[in-house]
């Protein structure tokens, strides 16, 4: 049976996923493979309506938020990402089960077994073939932000502190796992950081071709 490669991108706000995203996407359909462009939160109508709860509205307690990437994730999985990859597509997932142990858990404190076990459950045990973690100081990703078009959103808008532990969550999170997660220094032009994503992706996808 196809079984594509499930890529995830992760990182503090402001470290270039969206622009490195777009540039693999190309060079994946180049090489002849079929790339799949999605994210978390937000894909499809269901994750439009979750994305819009999450980051637009008030303020959301806790355990809400928590329960709300996961249900944005369960469908996501179940309806597009799993199908993708039985189809044998390349599927670049902006963010995932990684930003909810690392926002949820580290920065905003909840029981990060609990996190952990959740997150299983709602992938039905789904993981990222490989992951590239963008790394860069938050001051510097949130610099990169204030100019965007739309402003912050509410998670943006966090304090500085909460942004520094995002970081160190992931540079954790990365340690535990080198196999499956890429660390990027994504303070440098964006067209190092393409290259050095895509040759990690070249060894992954040989099987592909
Ligand atoms: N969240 C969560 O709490 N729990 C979860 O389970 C999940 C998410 C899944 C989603 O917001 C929020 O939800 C996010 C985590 C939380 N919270 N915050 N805060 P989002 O998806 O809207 O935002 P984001 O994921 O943080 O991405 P972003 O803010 O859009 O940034 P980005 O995609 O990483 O960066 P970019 O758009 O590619 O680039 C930003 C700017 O920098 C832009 O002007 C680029 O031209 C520029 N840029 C990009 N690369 C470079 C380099 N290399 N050098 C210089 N400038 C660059």
């Amino acid at each position: 049976m196809a079984y594509g490669l499930f890529v995830t991108f992760e990182g503090p706000e402001g470290a270039g996923k969206t622009t490195l995203i777009r540039a693999l996407e190309a060079r994946v359909r180049e090489a002849g493979m079929t790339p799949v462009v999605t994210r978390e939160p937000g894909a499809g109508e269901f994750g439009k309506t979750v994305r819009s709860l999450l980051l637009e509205g008030g303020e959301i307690a806790h355990p809400a938020e928590l329960f709300l990437f996961l249900a944005d994730r369960a469908q996501h999985v179940e309806t597009l990402i799993k199908p993708a990859l039985a189809e044998g597509k390349v599927v670049l997932c902006d963010r995932h089960a990684d930003s909810t142990y690392v926002y949820q858990a580290i920065a905003r404190g909840l029981d990060p077994t609990f996190v952990r076990q959740a997150n299983t459950f709602a992938t039905g045990g789904l993981k990222p073939d490989l992951t590239f973690l963008l790394d860069l100081p938050a001051e510097v990703g949130l610099a990169r932000l204030s100019n965007r078009e739309g402003g912050q959103d509410r998670l943006d808008r966090a304090p500085l502190e909460f942004h520094q532990k995002v970081r160190q969550g992931f540079l954790d999170l990365a340690a535990e796992e080198p196999g499956r997660i890429i660390l990027l220094d994504a303070t440098q032009d964006p067209k190092n950081v393409e290259s050095a994503a895509f040759a990690t992706l070249s060894e992954r996808t040989v099987h592909l071709r």
